[in-house]
């Protein structure tokens, strides 16, 4: 993939850092500042902004499942007045993620047409990957933060009192379970998907189908008596599951070759994502033919580019998550 070398736009193969014998390493994110209520430091002493209505962005692309945490959490906690966003064209090309349309990112910049602006922005030198999702200060015009692991967890708590909206995707007594489930999730699932897709040898390619499959065999055992992952209530851990689950049938099974089983094969799997797909407000972030035209448009795994036509999905129809005791979002 292009990147970012010294503030330069830079094509070919240049992000190979993430390529180590053949397999798939993800690179850490770079600005990880924070948001609270009155700009006081963020959990882990991160510097903090204020939370302000109208002064934050969303820039993301609906190919991405990190991304699709954001938006899923921006919908679920009736952040859509307070938090703007800005839409990527699904495709990478060699520009990098590209807005089709100039984009208002506030005074401090000009339109937005590629995300690499707001990198540089950010830090006239950046050196690294640029990705999706950013959450973007229009007021001072740079980057607060591009790690949807914190972005879910800012918009967890720190508009609640512009918003109203007390849903508490975090609580206290669940981090240890939401934290015991989070990090195997990430590491064969979330990320599992895009070590088998990415992977250059047939060892590390079957080491990540087999280690994600595996995972996806203990998460049906345990969603067959648990009806969400950290036990009664919808977390964030269900946010984080949900957002490569939906991707599953219609993306990683063709273009990333994670075909052992399809998601529609595992009925407690299939009709907890058809739950969670139902509600009101997710449908909006999971855009199928998007997810579709993204991944398949990656030249290296698609050369020919062809987006299949199938499969054909009836994310609609009933589920039978309602036999298991579920009491919804802990409010505050
Ligand atoms: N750890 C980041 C990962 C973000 C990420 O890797 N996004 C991908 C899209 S799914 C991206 O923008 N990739 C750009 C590239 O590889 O050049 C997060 O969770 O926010």
């Amino acid at each position: 993939m292009p990147q970012l070398v010294d503030g330069k736009w830079e094509t070919g193969d240049v992000a190979a850092s993430e390529m180590k014998d053949g397999a798939f390493y993800r690179e850490p994110t770079r600005f990880h500042s924070w948001i609270t209520t009155d700009g006081s430091p963020g959990p882990d002493g991160q510097s903090a902004l204020p939370a302000e209505t109208g002064r934050y962005q969303l820039f993301v692309s609906f190919l991405c499942p990190w991304a699709s945490r954001t938006l899923m959490i921006r919908n679920l906690k009736g952040l859509q007045h307070i938090i703007s966003v800005s839409i990527a064209e699904p495709e990478l090309g060699e520009n990098g993620w590209t807005y089709a349309e100039p984009q208002d990112a506030g005074p401090r910049v000009s339109g937005i047409r590629f995300q690499h602006e707001l990198y540089t922005a950010s830090d006239p030198h950046y050196t690294g990957k640029v990705s999706v999702p950013v959450l973007w200060d229009r007021k001072q015009g740079r980057i607060v933060n591009n790690e949807s692991a914190d972005i879910i967890r800012i918009f967890n708590t720190a508009f609640n009192h512009l918003s109203g909206n007390r849903l508490d995707f975090y609580p206290q007594k669940l981090r240890p379970e939401i934290e015991r489930w989070n990090a195997p999730i990430y590491e064969k699932v979330n990320n599992g998907v895009y070590r088998a897709g990415f992977a250059k040898t047939q060892r590390s390619y079957e080491e990540a189908a087999t280690s994600l499959f595996e995972m996806l065999d203990r998460l049906e055992a345990h969603l067959s008596q648990s009806r969400y992952i950290a036990g009664t209530h919808f977390t964030e851990a269900d946010i984080r599951l949900f957002v490569t689950l939906i991707r599953f049938d219609c993306a990683y099974h063709g273009a990333f070759k994670c075909n052992l089983r399809r998601l529609e094969d595992y009925p407690n799997l299939s009709n907890y994502l058809r739950e969670i797909y139902q509600w009101p407000g997710v449908r909006e972030t999971a855009r199928i033919d998007q997810i579709k035209r993204g991944y398949y448009s990656i030249a290296h795994i698609n050369p020919t580019r062809i987006v299949p036509m199938g499969p054909a999905l009836d994310l609609d129809r009933p589920h039978d998550r309602a036999r298991l005791d579920g009491r919804g979002v802990v409010t505050l």
